[in-house]
């Protein structure tokens, strides 16, 4: 595919686009552009809704205590990465992971202390879940009857979004197509048993994260609607029934006038689709979403910047009408929210609510030319990109070659070079290796994150977590859990509908890993096709460097190998694969472990390669674990470059285990190539001989230091 994005808001406008006077007035009416109600704010406000969650259910639950009484008005859960996966803590792979980027629930009983002594019949509850939202959707459903509260009253969104996981976002675990039966059985219990819950949250949020440009994150995120939709009716799924709790979920980020015009015509194209699909109430053709602000735009540099920048990414989200909107905190880049940080940004919402009068109008950008112009091209635009998806066979067949993730990494690629090039400025984004003010700045970010970085107890966490299965298996009936969850196994096999079998097992207190294990064993986990796009850094990068790297591997008299993985279950690959692309263009050979890679697969890989240089990718806040099982088993010859969210107070931690570099989203690309090239200079001239090497490399070395 090849859509190049759009520029559309820039110049004079002159008029309003012919084609747009047609919604005018139309704010709570077909198509929405004006907005989904009438009244909007004024009836009642977008939800406060911070999503949250981290180490073990009684901490977040304090928080989410905190947080209501701070003024939130909604509850969002963050599950740590074995949940998603579908691991419970004990399991192996998990160990690393728990409790650290969200909440661990490994069964019903973490469930019911998540929601200790919150209402669930008076808050509504998003559950950011979907490889695993069959138990996890269980584990909810019975925690809140055990509660008291019955099915019909409950009020919430699960994110139920399984096709943007294979796109962008990793927590996968069974192929699309089980997977998307998954997703039916969940919006048509949904449909019969819980008529106020929103059964799915289609997302665009993780597309612009991943790099798309906001008219690419609605593109894909309506054609993505637009294969569910397709999906439920082939299977037999009345589209009117369902169509009501379908909502949506978009990322605002720094371009404001885009950022609006996004979310106005949003509310079109899912208009405009359900009439497609022979949807006739017009309630049911409203869209209703939630929005975050971007975690991608924020810097580790200069946090506190952070939160103006959260500040003008809500206010587009307000403007553009959005339903429910988190907010994030200004310590982002560099570690969960600490609690300061949480503050300031659920009281930035408080603040534009309350005192700024931006709720008391409808839509009051509507009737701006420039508004209603960029609105008409962002709709134009999605009608473009579907276009190209029918042409080259439909969302599902481009998810399997993963052709839809590659068109993101293509527009990362191309954001990577716009920054390097200074084309984009992001203020105190960057900091230079070697100036002395940076030098200064790195200590204040230091000071700064050590003092106020959250840390998550990780260790305890595990050991809470591991001692409290064991406990469960030992109270509950293991017999009547085996027989639910063979009948669940069957239930899989004949293509019934799961969650009434997933319900039963998980009322047993079978965990959430036993659930996802007996589907595992008809439908083995899934591996997606990794295809990494190259767009050439070649002109940004400082030419000496990409000589040196040149000679280097000349004298050696072979290409340079390096490994880039992805180690642990985090799904953030962005960054790996912008650095696969550098290396690239730099002549190196690099093989590429993706997500849910683990220490083994490194230690093996490296043995039959014997790479020059291993790079790790780390966003999880998992790396000493990782880094540490790394040393104890790699060749000690083999340079450890680490990259990822790394706070920058770590970094003295890295440089005495022996990590020869880290990168973080400060280090621009001429940076990481330069400190990779001394690496490897370094290592690799005490086994060159060639006097005519080390003289040039020397020099080049000089030369390249002088330039910057
Ligand atoms: C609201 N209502 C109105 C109204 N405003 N009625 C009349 N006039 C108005 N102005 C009514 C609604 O119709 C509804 O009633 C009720 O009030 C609640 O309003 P809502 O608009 O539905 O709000 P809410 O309940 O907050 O739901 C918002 C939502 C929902 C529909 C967008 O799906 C949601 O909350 N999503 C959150 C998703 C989320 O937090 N995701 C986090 C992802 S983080 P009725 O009767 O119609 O229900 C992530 C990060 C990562 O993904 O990668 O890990
Ligand atoms: N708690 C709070 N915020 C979180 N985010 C991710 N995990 C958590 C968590 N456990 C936020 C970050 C990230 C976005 C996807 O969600 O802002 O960028």
């Amino acid at each position: 595919m090849n859509i190049s994005p759009l520029k559309l808001i820039k110049g004079v406008y002159v008029s309003v686009p012919e084609t747009s006077k047609k919604w005018r007035h139309s704010h709570g009416e077909v198509p929405f552009v004006r907005g989904a109600y009438r009244e909007m704010y004024q009836r009642k406000p977008w939800t406060i809704r911070q999503y949250a969650g981290f180490e073990t259910a009684l901490e977040t639950n304090a928080f989410f205590k905190r947080s209501l009484a701070e003024g939130q008005t909604g509850l969002s859960v963050a599950f740590d990465l074995p949940t998603h996966l579908g691991f419970d803590s004990d399991h192996e792979l998990a160990q690393a992971d728990v409790g650290r980027t969200g909440v661990a629930i490994d069964s019903v009983e973490d469930m019911l202390v998540l929601f200790d002594g919150i209402d669930l019949s008076k808050v509504s509850v998003s559950m950011t879940m979907n490889g695993a939202v069959l138990p996890i959707m269980a584990c909810f459903i019975v925690a809140a009857g055990e509660q008291g509260v019955p099915l019909e009253q409950l009020t919430g969104t699960i994110q139920n979004d399984i096709l943007k996981e294979y796109i962008a976002r990793n927590t996968y675990i069974h192929s699309p197509d089980f997977s998307l039966d998954v997703v039916a059985d969940v919006v048509a219990y949904c449909a019969d048993k819980m008529p106020r819950f929103n059964s799915i949250s289609i997302s665009g949020y993780h597309f612009q994260e991943a790099g798309a440009t906001p008219e690419l994150e609605l593109a894909l995120t309506m054609a993505n609607a637009r294969a569910y939709l397709t999906h439920f009716q082939q299977r037999g799924i009345d589209i009117e029934s369902v169509a009501k709790r379908l909502s949506f979920f978009f990322c605002v980020g720094m371009d404001f006038y885009k950022e609006i015009a996004k979310l106005r015509a949003a509310r079109l194209l899912w208009s405009e689709l359900l009439e497609e699909f022979g949807v006739q109430a017009s309630s049911a053709k409203r869209l209703k979403m939630h929005c975050q602000t971007s975690g991608s735009s924020l810097t580790e540099m200069s946090p506190l910047n952070n939160i103006v920048r959260t500040t003008i990414e809500a206010m587009a989200g307000v403007f553009g009408g959005t339903q429910s909107l988190h907010t994030n905190s200004y310590d982002e880049a560099v570690s969960l929210p600490s609690d300061q940080a949480s503050k300031v940004a659920l009281d930035t919402q408080l603040v534009l609510l309350n005192e700024t009068g931006i709720s008391d109008v409808v839509d009051p950008w509507g009737g701006s030319y420039m508004m209603e112009t960029a609105t008409q091209n962002i709709i134009d635009y999605a009608h473009q990109i579907q276009q190209e998806i029918d042409e080259q066979g439909g969302v599902r067949s481009l998810v399997e070659t993963g052709e839809l993730t590659a068109f993101i990494h293509q527009h990362a690629l191309q954001a990577a070079i716009a920054e390097e090039n200074q084309d984009k400025i992001i203020i105190g984004k960057k900091s230079d290796l070697a100036t002395s003010s940076s030098a200064t700045q790195n200590e204040s970010i230091a000071a700064f994150s050590k003092k106020e970085k959250k840390t998550i107890n990780a260790e305890k966490t595990l050991s809470q977590q591991t001692q409290k299965m064991a406990r469960l298996k030992l109270k509950r009936n293991n017999q009547s859990v085996q027989k639910a969850l063979d009948e669940l196994k069957t239930a899989a096999c004949n293509k019934q509908n799961l969650m009434p079998f997933v319900i039963t097992a998980i009322r047993l207190r079978a965990t959430v890993g036993e659930c996802i294990q007996a589907l595992t064993d008809e439908q083995a986990r899934y591996s997606k096709p990794e295809t990494i796009k190259q767009a050439s850094f070649k002109q940004s990068l400082d030419v000496k460097t990409v000589e040196a790297f040149q000679i280097l591997s000349d004298q050696i008299g072979r290409k340079l190998r390096f490994l880039v993985a992805k180690v642990g279950l985090d799904g953030h690959d962005r960054g790996a694969k912008v650095i696969v692309s550098l290396l690239n263009d730099l002549e190196i050979e690099v093989d590429y472990l993706p997500v849910f890679s683990t220490t083994d697969d490194i230690i093996k890989a490296d043995l039959r390669q014997h790479y020059d240089c291993i790079g790790l990718s780390v966003l999880s806040g998992a790396q000493q674990s990782f880094v540490s099982t790394l040393l104890a088993s790699l060749r000690g010859d083999c340079p450890l470059v680490l990259g990822g969210v790394i706070p920058i107070d770590e970094e003295n931690l890295f440089e005495q285990l022996n990590v020869d570099c880290v990168f973080t989203a400060r280090h621009s690309l001429n940076d990481i190539a330069l400190a990779l090239y001394r690496v490897l200079s370094t290592r690799l001239s005490d086994d060159l001989t060639l006097p005519s090497f080390r003289a040039h490399y020397k020099e080049v070395q000089n030369e390249v230091s002088e330039s910057i």
